[in-house]
């Protein structure tokens, strides 16, 4: 029998690399949006999978659409992704942030509460749960301290998973999923938004970029390969929460130096705090400048995850390099570029 998957934002990175792996293991794929994305559903379509989802509108902020949804389908696994997932903005939006990225996921549990307990769930937790972290390597057990609007929606999110498992015999599951990159990542996300500055500058539309905190550190895996692990989540015979992480971290800085390299760019970092700078060492023009715009008023300096728990029983691990993702996202957005 054909499964059926409901993914919650599908217009995002994730939910395009999770139809596309779905859709190849034969499920019948149902991704919500929001009308405002149908238009511009570029990922689906970079993936060539637009007409092979059945789309639903679905705001997470009405749960009468959530219902109306569950109602029409038998639905076998739910896959939330749908979030306000920029940790940026939930600082100047955090009314908004936790209602859909918080309360959102209480709408759909008690749908499936409501409608039917056997339907699969699927959080999508994040790391910025751990926030200004309590335990050197970061792992299932860890405690949390979340340190912005959107990484305390995601802890509400996260506690109401496990407690719809406790307390109703659901099977609902938390992917505790560590930052994770890829050519389909949001422009405005740190990784991404470097990339683009750099062949921007590469090919002269642009002069220079502008950054903040270049010594924040995070955990970068390759997001193909995590949307993989959240599929081995919900095929388990019991749910549980499973931290997906490479265990290496790098900066901001780091990040920009494996790129610039791969590119093979002739910079140097000169000057200090809020005056340090990026620049071509040939002509000493500025290619990377700091604004404080870009700071956030609680930041989380370091991630590192600990991932051997879905080591162990998903027998999940990362397989790409920080390095080779960069690569990957380099070629890809160069392909992009030049069909502009
Ligand atoms: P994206 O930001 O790329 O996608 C978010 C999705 O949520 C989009 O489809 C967006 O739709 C949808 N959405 C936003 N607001 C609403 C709303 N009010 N109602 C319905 N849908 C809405 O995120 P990713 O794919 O990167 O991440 C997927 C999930 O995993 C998110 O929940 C994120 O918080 C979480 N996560 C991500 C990590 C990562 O490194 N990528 C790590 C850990 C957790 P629209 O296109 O209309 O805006
Ligand atoms: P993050 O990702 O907040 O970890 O959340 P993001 O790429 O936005 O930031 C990573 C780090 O880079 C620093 N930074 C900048 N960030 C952005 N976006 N833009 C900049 O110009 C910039 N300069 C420095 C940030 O301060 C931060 O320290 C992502 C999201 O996908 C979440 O939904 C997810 O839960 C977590 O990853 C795990």
């Amino acid at each position: 029998m054909k499964k059926t998957a409901l993914i919650t934002g599908i217009s995002g990175q994730d939910g395009a690399y999770l139809a596309d792996f779905l859709i190849k293991k034969k499920y019948k794929v149902i991704g919500t949006d929001r009308r405002s994305a149908r238009s511009v559903n570029w990922r689906l379509r970079r993936l060539k999978i637009e007409n092979k989802i059945i789309f639903e509108e679905m705001e997470l902020g009405e749960i009468y659409e959530i219902q109306r949804v569950f109602k029409k389908y038998k639905i076998d696994e739910v896959y939330n992704l749908a979030a306000q997932s920029f940790v940026g903005t939930s600082f100047n939006s955090p009314i908004n942030t936790s209602n859909i990225t918080g309360l959102g996921t209480l709408r759909i549990l008690e749908t499936i509460r409501n409608i039917n307990k056997k339907i699969k769930f699927y959080q999508a937790s994040s790391s910025e749960m751990f926030g200004e972290v309590l335990e050197k390597k970061q792992k299932e057990t860890t405690p949390l301290n979340p340190q912005s609007p959107y990484a305390i929606s995601k802890v509400f999110s996260h506690y109401l998973t496990q407690n719809y498992r406790n307390s109703y015999g659901m099977f609902t599951t938390s992917g505790i999923l560590f930052n994770h990159e890829s050519p389909l990542r949001g422009e405005e996300f740190v990784t991404r938004k470097i990339i683009i500055g750099l062949i921007k500058v590469l090919k002269q539309d642009i002069n220079h970029f502008e950054l903040g905190n270049l010594y924040a550190k995070r955990d970068w895996g390759f997001a193909k390969e995590y949307i993989e692990a959240m599929w081995k989540m919900m095929q388990k015979k019991k749910p549980d929460d499973y931290v997906i992480a490479t265990g290496k971290t790098y900066s901001i800085k780091d990040f920009i130096n494996i790129a610039t390299n791969y590119l093979k760019m002739d910079v140097k970092w000169v000057g200090k705090g809020l005056n340090e700078k990026l620049i071509n060492n040939k002509d000493k023009k500025i290619i990377i400048k700091i604004n404080p715009k870009f700071f956030r008023p609680s930041e989380v300096n370091i991630l590192t995850g600990d991932a051997s728990k879905a080591r162990k029983f998903l027998g999940w691990k990362p397989k790409t390099s920080l390095k080779k993702l960069i690569s990957i996202m380099i070629d890809q957005e160069i392909k992009y570029y030049d069909n502009l």
